[in-house]
């Protein structure tokens, strides 16, 4: 091993307790050497990158990358919250003793980077000056150079971030070793695979996979699980798995911005990178702060602030085309230094290719290699059906590449929120939109958001796979408290943002046909959403919220049928009732929920006359 200090000294890294953990870390992984990285060294480290065959070139400054065929998702069950006090085990934190993990983990790591450069990666999950950049600093070790490409795409990478911290000892510490991934036994009983995220030392140590969500650390491991641990721990903020926008009135010149969660596959990147329907282009412009995390906090003027603490989009490739999202289309185009991965790959034209990318496949199969790299043109009649790309393949590019990214994006200060939406995927039972003004009835709406199960796996027709704030994988302490924890954020608001539920995906009960055309039109339902809390609009009381009068929904140059449009705008009443039955046995498993969730529940109960 080469001399740690002289190397770190070298690349002005100047934080003590940065360069002990740089050196623990590397005793214990045996790693052959150090280097500490900054985005300047990306076009280094791309072409080192081409040079070895980690990543191949995709067009002009665009990559591809390939994972290992098993190690394509993030892992649930693999994914771990560690602290030293049992009370915080929730029901879906996966909760164990902080000494049996980090001894655990530590003896995995042990000699596992022998042979690699161990990578130094600080970074910053805000922009500098954010009022929560003493939560933000980490510094990522990995011993795996495509990590860290995705890194300089995806947070804000360089030693300036951890240097002159306030308190030189605030950083995330967060440790990834790849492992040998052919020999991991990845979901089978002999599963090797740790991702351990110990909350109350603020330390993350993630073994065994080098795809994204497992691999990427200021993302998902300190962006939403440490980061929800930390706002609650100092009662501050709230870290959710939220989209952020800004809809700008230009005829008005009023500015609104709108966070909200939805559980996978139900939109949230199209949404948030959404434009305005074209009818209604001339007046509203649409822009984007970030798709995938929000951190909240109380202003001093008593609004909710929120920013979005990445630094890039890690967005799902599949059906992502100039009509779903032309945004993102535009945010990949060459010259971005994007990064695709997992999938499909034109080896002779270095094209890439993605199920919905276009219609039908490419009609030339020269050249196509499906995710996995297997010859498209040499599959047998069995394979012949099987996705080109993986389901889970994926785009990585900076917010900066995003046309309508907002202005003020990379400012410190946040943006205020207006609305709260959240948003399942619901064949029936949830109209358009519905607006909740009372906090503990959102909260509790949110606390009940779910998608539909996969009728084949999960049984019950209708029944919601619930997803407490589209953060199931990710919540870090129990339910009762995080529930109690959003009472507390929202109720110090003195100016509160509005809370609705949304559904762009009710289905037709006789011919399954959606009723609403969703995508840009989506805009129409988060523009109602705006005049109510402005007061411009009254809408419908019902026991579930409040809706849209018919008139009252800009429908300008929108084709829809109108019983189609009566059908968004009204609820069905039976099928509640058998929701709230649902619910109930679902909030009945979280402790100290608080008493104004349960109150809520009734509330709404009672109003479906239960
Ligand atoms: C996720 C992601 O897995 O954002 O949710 O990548
Ligand atoms: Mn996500």
């Amino acid at each position: 091993m080469a001399d740690v200090d002289a190397i770190l000294e070298a690349a002005h890294l100047k934080n003590d307790h940065v360069r002990e953990y740089v050196r623990y870390w590397a005793e214990i992984t045996g790693a052959d050497n150090i280097e500490v990285v900054s985005v300047d060294d990306d076009a280094r480290l791309i072409q080192e990158a081409l040079e070895a065959g980690e990543i191949l070139p995709a067009g002009d400054d665009l990559y591809y990358s390939r994972s290992f065929y098993k190690d394509t998702a993030r892992s649930e069950e693999r994914t771990i919250v560690a602290t030293s006090d049992p009370a915080d085990k929730g029901i879906y934190n996966n909760w164990y003793p902080a000494s049996e993990m980090k001894e655990k983990l530590t003896g995995l790591m042990t000699g596992a980077s022998k042979g690699k450069t161990m990578y130094v990666i600080p970074y910053l999950m805000s922009a500098p000056g954010s009022p929560l950049e003493r939560y933000a600093a980490g510094v990522e070790l990995t011993d795996n150079r495509s990590v860290v490409l995705h890194m300089n795409r995806m947070a804000r990478v360089g030693v300036e971030h951890i240097n002159n911290l306030a308190d030189q000892n605030t950083f995330v510490r967060a440790v990834h070793v790849t492992g040998d991934l052919e020999n991991l036994g990845q979901g089978t009983p002999e599963d090797q695979r740790y991702f351990v995220t110990v909350a109350d030392e603020r330390t993350i140590l993630h073994y065994g996979s080098s795809y994204g969500g497992n691999a990427l650390l200021g993302k998902i491991a300190h962006g939403l699980r440490q980061a929800a641990y930390d706002g609650w721990a100092s009662r501050k903020f709230l870290a959710e798995q939220f989209m952020l926008l800004g809809i700008t009135d230009k005829v008005t010149g009023k500015k609104w911005h709108i966070a909200g969660g939805f559980p996978s596959a139900s939109g949230k990147t199209n949404l948030a990178m959404t434009l305005s329907p074209d009818a209604l282009g001339d007046r509203y412009y649409v822009e984007f702060y970030g798709d995938d995390i929000a951190w909240m906090w109380v202003g001093e003027d008593g609004r909710l602030y929120g920013m979005n603490p990445e630094f890039g989009v890690f967005g799902v490739a599949k059906d992502t085309n100039e009509s779903t999202n032309p945004t993102a289309i535009d945010s990949i185009a060459p010259g971005t230094r994007a990064i695709f991965t997992n999938v499909a790959y034109n080896e002779k034209t270095n094209e890439v290719w993605w199920e919905g990318r276009t219609p039908s496949e490419p009609e030339d199969l020269d050249g196509w290699l499906d995710w996995k790299g297997n010859p498209i043109a040499d599959r047998s009649p069995a394979e012949a059906n099987d996705p080109w790309a993986h389901p889970n393949s994926r785009f990585t590019t900076t917010l900066a590449n995003v046309p309508n990214v907002a202005d003020d994006y990379a400012e410190p200060q946040g943006v205020p929120i207006d609305g709260i939406i959240f948003g399942g995927r619901t064949r029936d039972r949830e109209p358009l939109i519905r607006a909740i003004t009372d906090v503990a009835e959102g909260v509790y709406d949110g606390l009940t958001l779910g998608a539909e199960a996969t009728f084949a796996a999960d049984g019950l027709d209708g029944q919601l796979r619930y997803d407490p704030m589209s953060m199931r994988p990710f919540l870090s302490y129990p339910e009762g408290l995080y529930a109690a924890h959003w009472l507390k954020i929202i109720g110090e608001c003195t100016d509160k943002p509005i809370f609705a539920h949304v559904n762009w995906f009710q289905r037709d009960a006789e011919d399954g046909h959606f009723l609403w055309p969703g995508y840009r039109d989506n805009l129409r339902a988060l523009l109602w959403l705006m005049q109510l809390r402005d007061g411009e609009v009254s809408g419908v009381a019902s026991p579930v919220g409040i809706l849209p009068a018919k008139e009252e929904l800009n429908i300008d140059g929108l084709e829809i049928d109108p019983a189609d449009l009566e059908t968004l705008l009204t609820i069905d009443a039976e099928r509640w009732k058998q929701e709230i039955g649902f619910r109930q046995a679902y909030l009945e498993q979280f402790a100290d929920l608080p008493e104004q969730i349960w109150a809520a529940h009734r509330r709404v109960a009672k109003a479906l006359g239960d």
